[in-house]
């Protein structure tokens, strides 16, 4: 596939993620990306050919062999994406924020890029939570026009299987920065800080919400709603 695509979704003059290029050789990294965009997913990556074969994974990667999780094939990344979190502006592709959620090697069990085309790829884990033999096996999408990109992501039956271990719930936090999704903020802000809003008092609307990205982005919903007290928008600052 390359990186064409990748190229075309992205202004790297207005997203943070990196251009990256086609590595030569092959290595062995994977990653997993949780990506809080339209909705919540999970971006797993395996290295292969010098770039990152990636799929989106709504419900994220699971430790009991029973749950089968839908993988939709997406564009090819570079290998510079395996080291990224940081947030992606909103009306950008894929805007949002994303955590680097796992990282390590990955070993195909079979030859893998007999076992990557015929759409039967099995290999292990060795990353910092997801450990253990996996598989993704193409399947037929509930939508024909995503025939060719719809994958499982299941865990084998090993020792490394948990079935009663929500390892997304009991391991939410960034293997690169330890943060949890919800308190990443943007790295590069104004020095000076946004105005507070003159007219109404901080929370004092029922049901007021405090959207940090949003604020943080400049969006005009939030500057229009201006319900986030000062104290927070500082302290998301440092
Ligand atoms: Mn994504």
């Amino acid at each position: 596939m390359g990186l064409r695509e990748y190229y075309d979704k992205r202004d790297f003059n207005k997203t943070p993620e990196p251009r990256g290029k086609e590595g030569r050789g092959q290595g062995w990294s994977f990653c997993v990306q949780k990506h809080a965009a339209t909705r919540l997913h999970y971006d797993f990556r395996l290295e292969l050919d010098g770039v990152l074969k990636s799929w989106a994974v709504p419900k994220g990667p699971s430790f009991d062999p029973a749950d089968k999780r839908l993988a939709m094939m997406t564009e090819d990344h570079p290998l510079e994406y395996g080291g990224f979190e940081g947030i992606i502006p909103a009306g950008e592709y894929g805007g949002g924020t994303v955590v680097l959620w796992d990282r390590g090697r990955w070993e195909p069990i079979e030859e893998p890029h007999k076992a990557y085309h015929s759409g039967r790829l099995k290999f292990r884990l060795f990353g910092e939570k997801l450990q253990g033999a996996w598989m993704l096996v193409k399947t037929k999408g509930r939508d024909p026009r995503d025939a060719e990109k719809s994958w499982l992501l299941f865990k084998e039956r090993d020792q490394a299987a948990e079935p009663g271990t929500d390892i997304l719930a009991a391991r939410p936090e960034s293997v690169k920065s330890g943060r949890r999704i919800e308190e990443l903020v943007a790295p590069s802000m104004p020095a000076t800080p946004a105005p507070a809003p003159k007219r109404l008092r901080p929370g004092s609307l029922p049901g007021a919400v405090c959207d940090h990205t949003a604020m943080l982005t400049g969006t005009r919903a939030s500057r229009r709603r201006g319900t986030c007290s000062s104290s927070s928008i500082q302290a998301s600052q440092r």
